[in-house]
């Protein structure tokens, strides 16, 4: 990899890929091509491509743990980092590997036990990958001299590591702070997916299945996204995989990020108790319109780059006509992809009307009886770490540089284009 991006930069590094606008500035850089992320590519129209593949085509050609199964989440880590589909014995293997690192350090349940249980999850989270932070190897090589031309390989180690702890990790902030507190060991003979699901204490095959595809699809979503894009700008200081993970996970944390799909819930609950037996639409355009003029956006809808909907968003579609087709909750999601678009297209000025992933994914977990929409997150955070971890190994094999674009003041703007 290393030699190719030295022949991609001897040949091309002065090509113009594109130009920079004052409204790029303004608006939070939409649109500006100014990052290398090698693990998945994201198109306004198709959605995302992980390596090259479709969400459809990875459910072919990923290695399942049932006949006709879905992904597992193995599977994406293994593609992420190598570029390539692994077999069957591939995945197992690497299940194997992670089940051997996924003890976690003693601390990080002190840690946990530190803040009270009514802490969100999402702080708890970035609490308990901080606390994770002693074990770094990555931060130990570094400090014990190591040569530039081997960071990759203790980032490597530590993204192992942490995305074998984190399943453990986030079952222990939902069974303190949703259910008995007591933690559940994991399942040697299960699957890193089948296993979080296990240990939050849900032992049903549907979950494990429902669990495996979340973890899939949620990995990775290109670079420029507000989680990966943290992780990506922490950890090119050489801050170790831990420190930037806890970076990226705080911005999930944001309600126009990785919070939406919490939110989603809550405001689906609202219009189920407004409408009653009442899914009209009439009824429905009414609440969607009175969210609208409180000023509020209607979570779950909108891109900053997609303008479809969500390829995420249809393989949690087809997952529920397949087992949970009479669900009310799923029902309800329908009807509102049925009038929500036009809606909001009406508005004339959100970009993409159709919905995201966070749009569909609450009621899933809802039907399989994981009810704690502040969780949520938590779970989205997991299997993001595939993605940005994946990225961060790579990034220090090809030895990408510490970001520092250059900010300026509206007094520059004025100097240069003229007084307003
Ligand atoms: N409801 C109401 N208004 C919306 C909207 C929505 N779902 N989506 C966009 N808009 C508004 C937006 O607030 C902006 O209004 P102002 O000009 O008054 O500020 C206008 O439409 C233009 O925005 P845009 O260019 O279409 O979208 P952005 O690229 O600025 O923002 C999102 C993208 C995702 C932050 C935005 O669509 C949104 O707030 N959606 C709801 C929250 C959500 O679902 N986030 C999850 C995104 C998801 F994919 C993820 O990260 N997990």
């Amino acid at each position: 990899m290393r030699e190719r991006m030295h022949k991609i930069k001897a040949s091309h590094g002065d090509k113009i890929m594109g130009e920079v606008t004052v409204n790029m500035a303004l608006g939070g850089m939409r649109g500006l091509k100014s990052m290398l992320w090698e693990t998945s590519l994201l198109d306004s129209e198709n959605g995302i491509r992980f390596r090259g593949y479709t969400i459809p085509e990875l459910q072919k050609k990923l290695p399942t743990a049932k006949p006709n199964g879905e992904p597992l989440p193995e599977g994406i880590l293994w593609l992420l980092l190598t570029g390539e589909l692994p077999s069957k014995a591939q995945v197992d293997s690497l299940s194997a590997e992670l089940s051997s690192r996924a003890e976690l350090p003693e601390h990080v349940l002190r840690v946990l036990d530190a803040l009270p249980a009514k802490a969100h999850p999402m702080t708890q989270f970035t609490c308990a990958i901080m606390a994770m932070q002693t074990e770094s190897k990555f931060a130990a090589a570094y400090l014990s001299g190591m040569h530039k031309s081997e960071y990759w390989d203790p980032v490597f180690e530590d993204t192992l590591d942490c995305v074998a702890k984190l399943p453990a990790t986030a079952a222990a902030i939902y069974r303190r702070s949703f259910k008995d507190g007591k933690i559940i060991s994991p399942d040697p003979a299960l699957d890193w997916a089948g296993n979080f699901a296990h240990m939050m204490g849900y032992g049903d095959e549907g979950t494990k299945e429902l669990m495996r595809l979340y973890m899939t699809i949620h990995s990775d979503h290109e670079g420029g996204n507000v989680s990966a894009h943290a992780t990506h700008l922490v950890g090119s200081a050489l801050s170790d995989p831990f420190c930037s993970l806890a970076a990226g996970m705080n911005g999930l944390a944001g309600p126009l990020h990785g919070l939406a799909n919490q939110e989603v819930l809550k405001w689906l609950n609202i219009v189920e108790n407004e409408l009653g037996d009442d899914l009209s639409s009439e009824k429905i355009s009414e609440l969607v319109h009175s969210t609208l003029n409180s000023g509020r956006v209607i979570p779950g809808y909108g891109h900053a780059v997609l303008r479809k909907t969500d390829p995420r968003y249809t393989c949690q579609r087809e997952f529920a006509m397949k087992h949970l087709p009479d669900y009310p909750k799923f029902k309800l999601v329908s009807k509102l992809y049925e009038i929500v678009p036009t809606i909001l297209s009406e508005t004339g000025k959100v970009r993409n009307p159709w919905p995201n992933v966070d749009a569909h994914s609450g009621v899933l977990l809802q039907y399989y009886g994981i009810t704690e929409e502040n969780f949520y997150t938590v779970m989205f955070g997991v299997s993001r770490a595939l993605g940005v971890l994946s990225q961060l190994t790579l990034s220090r094999a090809i030895g990408l540089a510490i970001e520092r674009p250059k900010s300026i003041t509206s007094e520059w703007l004025e100097e240069k284009f003229g007084k307003v």
